[in-house]
């Protein structure tokens, strides 16, 4: 108005022109916006947000999140070498999840507009994965850590489903994917690792070609196997290698079972379940593909499968059945094999991390009470001599029978306590103190040394040990292992002895057969000693588990004697299980004219040559600060609630200032 008032004359006192005035009316309002929009957007950090916001403002938020976006649809084009250099993401949409801008650029969110273009520049000039370099500044410490991380979180959009994958890589200490990918530099260890991803390429390529969209390869026969164990689930093996395919570089393997989730994973069908192998396979799977490459699909496909779980709790004392049905009826069943209606232990006891999981990306606490639930009952319960019977009846919430096995049956319940500590950042006490002394228990009841001063794990039945070892028990060298630190303190060195001594009696199995391939179960009686006395325990079916503990023990020791080991193990299943469309289980371990059962196992490709491909790399791909492996070895990122509560905090700020 006033302008009007004073056509062309210049502004009184200050020798202004109009025009002049306008000009500096318009830098000085540019300037006011411009800081006051830097305090908001630039140095974005909870401290200096908690200066201007009140304290309501700034209460967590949880990460529940609504839309499915692409991150990378359609891309194919990846080279294994790019993947192999995670920093060098400029151009790499495969990496999007490690690649900032990309992620933003696709994944959907809304946040548009300037600042968020300028972030998005900013983003793209940085080259790094961010975690990365947010990784390296908070172990530098200091401020510039804080801004640095949290100023990340410019390019996400209060659409909390990006900020899910993002919150969570954000708060990893190191690189997933290691410096090179855990290239090592020893030239010969990186040769063996060539060799263990040629012959994941030669599985998956086989299974692709005859089996494609079945759960199984038939190597022999050239075809695909469905079996009862996933309902009218398919594609089991597509699922399982989700994860070694990425971390291995195979690209664009990973993008054609990426598409296969995408158009054809049919979560709607009816069919009789396993529980547990639904979950270890299908939801371990598809969380590790979302947690590694932050593609919304496998998240809204995972969440879509958890909640169909659910009916399976349904019982009086919430302590899960064995069996369901994922049709709309969500009935459940127990096995019919497992006495008086019983559940099993290594069944319900291997729900946690998973379902960990399924809360925190659905922002629904469902899934964690499901599994507390159980947790708390097997606290409570009396246990004979303190040790965990494999059977529980789901009604009355009592021990059916007394067999203990650290092997089948048993086995990934304790597995599961001591993961659920440390991929709680160790703030879960009640599973430390379950596992530990389920582990006292165990020593003091079943552990064994042979007269040939072999150290085994026996099972009990009802007080009586029967002295066999089962090849599923030999996973528990590496669990030994990765839990010496956090018990007592003067025990560490007693665990890792333990756990060593374990493993070299697992590798003796292996040793003391024509094939260097090891039984399904090894007995220490009438003489024996970590050899399999009969016909029906001689067979070999491609299983993981005494690769998984030379993989650990050797991250643990660097003890060169478990990477020949392995290397070993590689030369058996080459000559012996290599067939010419696949590889195959064999029917007896002592002899060498062999005899193929026609199966190749989807835990082939998700744990055997997974583990045997981080055994020949650096210890920096998948360190074990950041990830915690399911029991089918689906990597899951360890749940950082300080962080992620902080980062949070950033999104609900956000939101605010977006109303
Ligand atoms: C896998 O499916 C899992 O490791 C499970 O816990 C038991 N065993 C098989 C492989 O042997």
């Amino acid at each position: 108005m006033v302008f009007r008032k004073l056509p062309g004359v210049s502004a009184s006192g200050m020798g202004l022109r109009l025009s002049q005035k306008f000009v500096f009316l318009l830098f000085l309002s540019g300037l006011v916006t411009l800081c006051f929009g830097a305090l908001f957007f630039l140095p974005d950090s909870v401290r200096l947000k908690r200066m201007f916001l009140s304290k309501s403002e700034t209460q967590p938020v949880t990460a529940a999140g609504s839309g499915a976006a692409e991150n990378d649809a359609g891309e194919r084009s990846k080279r294994p070498r790019e993947q192999e250099h995670p920093r060098d993401v400029t151009s790499n949409k495969v990496e999007s999840g490690f690649a900032m801008g990309a992620s933003t650029g696709g994944g959907g969110v809304g946040g548009g507009g300037g600042g968020g273009g300028l972030a998005r520049l900013k983003g793209l000039t940085r080259k790094m994965h961010p975690s990365s370099e947010a990784t390296e500044e908070r172990l530098a410490g200091g401020k510039a850590q804080e801004d640095l991380t949290l100023g990340l979180e410019k390019v996400s959009s209060p659409d909390t489903s990006t900020f899910a994958y993002k919150k969570f890589r954000r708060c990893l200490l190191k690189t997933p994917l290691g410096r090179d990918g855990g290239k090592p530099e020893d030239l010969m260890t990186n040769e063996r690792r060539e060799k263990v991803k040629e012959m994941m390429k030669f599985a998956w390529d086989n299974y692709k070609e005859f089996a494609w969209g079945k759960n199984e390869l038939r190597p022999l026969t050239r075809n695909g196997h469905v079996g009862n164990m996933f309902g009218g689930l398919r594609g089991a093996s597509i699922i399982d290698s989700l994860d070694t395919l990425y971390i291995m570089g195979l690209l664009d393997e990973y993008h054609d079972a990426k598409e296969w989730v995408r158009d054809s994973l049919d979560l709607t069908s009816n069919g009789e379940a396993s529980l547990f192998e639904v979950n270890i396979r299908y939801v371990g799977g598809l969380l590790s593909a979302y947690y590694l490459t932050g593609d919304e699909l496998f998240r809204t496909k995972v969440l879509e499968l958890g909640a169909k779980l659910l009916p399976a709790f349904n019982t009086p004392t919430g302590i899960p059945k064995g069996v369901i049905n994922l049709g709309s009826s969500g009935s459940s069943w127990s096995w019919g094999w497992a006495s008086a209606g019983s559940s099993i232990l290594a069944e319900f006891g291997t729900l946690h991390l998973e379902f960990v999981h399924l809360s925190e990306l659905s922002g629904d606490p469902v899934y964690i009470e499901k599994v507390m639930n159980i947790r708390k009952l097997l606290n409570k319960i009396e246990k004979p001599q303190g040790l965990y019977p494999n059977f529980l009846s789901p009604v009355s919430g009592n021990w059916v029978q007394h067999h203990v096995s650290i092997g089948g049956l048993g086995d990934s319940f304790y597995e599961y306590l001591i993961k659920s500590y440390l991929m709680s950042d160790k703030t879960d006490e009640d599973a430390k103190n379950m596992y530990y002394n389920a582990l006292e228990a165990i020593e003091n009841n079943l552990v064994q040394k042979s007269p040939g001063g072999l150290t085994y794990i026996a099972e009990w039945r009802g007080g009586i040990l029967d002295h066999k070892m089962g090849h599923l028990a030999c996973f528990s060298g590496g669990m030994i292992g990765i839990g010496a630190d956090d018990g007592a303190p003067d025990k560490r060195q007693h665990y890792l002895d333990l756990a060593a001594e374990v493993t070299r009696t697992c590798h003796e199995s292996y040793d003391r057969s024509a094939t260097k391939l090891g039984p399904e179960a090894f007995r220490f009686d009438s003489g024996a000693e970590a050899i399999a006395t009969r016909l029906s325990d001689r067979y070999y079916i491609l299983r993981p588990e005494v690769i998984e503990s030379y993989m650990y023990m050797w991250r643990l020791t660097h003890d060169p004697k478990y990477r020949e080991w392995g290397w070993e193990a590689v030369e058996a299943l080459e000559r012996h299980c290599r067939v010419e469309a696949g590889f195959s289980g064999i029917r007896d371990v002592y002899t060498l004219s062999d005899s193929h059962d026609n199966m190749q196992q989807s835990f082939f490709l998700s744990e055997t040559l997974k583990y045997l491909f981080l055994l020949f790399s650096d210890d920096d791909l998948l360190p074990p600060e950041d990830w915690v492996f399911n029991t089918e070895a689906h990597p899951l990122p360890v749940v950082r609630k300080s962080c992620l509560q902080d980062l949070s905090t950033v999104a609900q700020d956000k939101n605010k200032l977006s109303e």
